[in-house]
């Protein structure tokens, strides 16, 4: 018997994909998508049937916030069974916090959510959008003896696909604007369509899709640099109803030894603030316990972040802190990967 088509659902939420100039300040805006899917023929020819949904209002995804991701998660919820794959046209500044939010959100997942947008708008003469946008659907609709091969959060962009929770934007200039330092990329887009089987996520048949939408938001990234004193240490871990930091730190997850900077973080610590370690470099990772200069941090326990990105670290942060999940098993479930974001 002969498979059905696949269906795939297009989610745009903005970006620079659907924008057009502002006639009088010469400013980039969302705009409606329905009337730029006119500029791409080409989807016609594809072999999957493509239904599409919009935010009510598009945004750049600078304005991306925990609503804005639950309203994503909400609409892959409500479509799930309908469709096969699902591609999220998102801003490149912010999505690779998203993909890797909706990793997390969306648990046991058996089909693709693939994010991609572009540098340049759909309708410039150069655009990297068509590319972009034809593969991504492409790659959400490949399927082996009609079941979906990719079933995880990937990013599509310039002939890649990475596993979202992996990536970081790494050039606001060059349509390669995206890069996986720690994890190599799940596919290549050449000639071929090269996937890299054994690195996808398996997720296990059984287990029915939980959608986790509860996110916490008091939570801050603190990026070291040499001279941070005390009072600038002071005033962030005063900050009313704070419940994690992601300390980004140097090189393998080095800090200063200063009595104060080890004081001010145990006592957050002792206070049930959690502070996990990552590191500011592109890639690599933590392993407190190294040098000197991250022994103290692991004994007043600092939790480690490992390889993670500092993306996939704060929406982690935000995830299991909306989860509730108890002080006792925090670390381990911190420290272990959940979503392929970490090894
Ligand atoms: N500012 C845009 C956005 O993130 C950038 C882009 O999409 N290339 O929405």
């Amino acid at each position: 018997m002969p498979y059905s088509t696949p269906k795939i659902l297009l989610i745009y939420t903005g970006g620079t994909i659907g924008m057009v100039k502002d006639s009088e300040t010469g400013a980039l805006k969302a705009f409606n998508f329905k009337k730029l899917l006119q500029n791409i023929p080409e989807l016609k020819l594809l072999e999957c049937k493509i239904e599409t949904i919009s935010f009510t209002e598009p945004i750049d995804s600078s304005n991306m916030n925990v609503q804005n991701w639950q309203q994503i998660a909400e609409i892959i919820e409500d479509n799930y069974e309908e469709f096969d794959g699902f591609v999220v046209l998102h801003g490149s500044d912010t999505m690779s916090y998203s993909a890797s939010a909706l990793s997390f959100m969306l648990e046991n997942l058996s089909k693709p959510v693939i994010f991609t947008g572009s540098q340049l708008p759909i309708g410039d003469l150069r655009t990297d959008a068509k590319e972009n946008l034809i593969t991504a659907i492409q790659i959400a609709a490949l399927q082996e003896k009609g079941k979906p091969i990719i079933k995880e959060v990937g990013l599509y962009f310039e002939y890649k696909l990475y596993r979202g929770n992996r990536t970081t934007k790494i050039s606001a200039e060059h349509f390669n604007a995206f890069a996986s330092p720690n994890f190599p990329e799940l596919a290549e887009s050449g000639v071929h369509l090269k996937i890299n089987k054994e690195l996808l996520l398996q997720t296990s048949k059984a287990k029915k899709i939980k959608v986790n939408k509860n996110f916490e938001e008091n939570v801050i990234i603190l990026k070291l640099f040499p001279g941070i004193n005390h009072n600038i240490l002071t005033a962030v871990l005063a900050i009313p109803n704070l419940k994690g930091i992601i300390l980004e730190t140097y090189g393998s997850g080095n800090a200063s030894t200063e009595a104060w900077f080890i004081n001010e973080l145990k006592k957050a610590i002792k206070q049930n603030i959690y502070v996990i370690n990552v590191t500011q470099c592109s890639g690599g990772s933590v392993a407190m316990g190294k040098y000197e200069t991250s022994t103290d941090l692991k004994k007043i326990g600092v939790l480690s972040g490992h390889n993670i990105t500092t993306e996939a670290a704060i929406t982690k942060l935000m995830y299991l802190l909306g989860q509730k999940v108890s002080p006792k098993v925090f670390k381990t479930v911190f420290e272990t990967s959940l979503r392929g974001e970490m090894y």
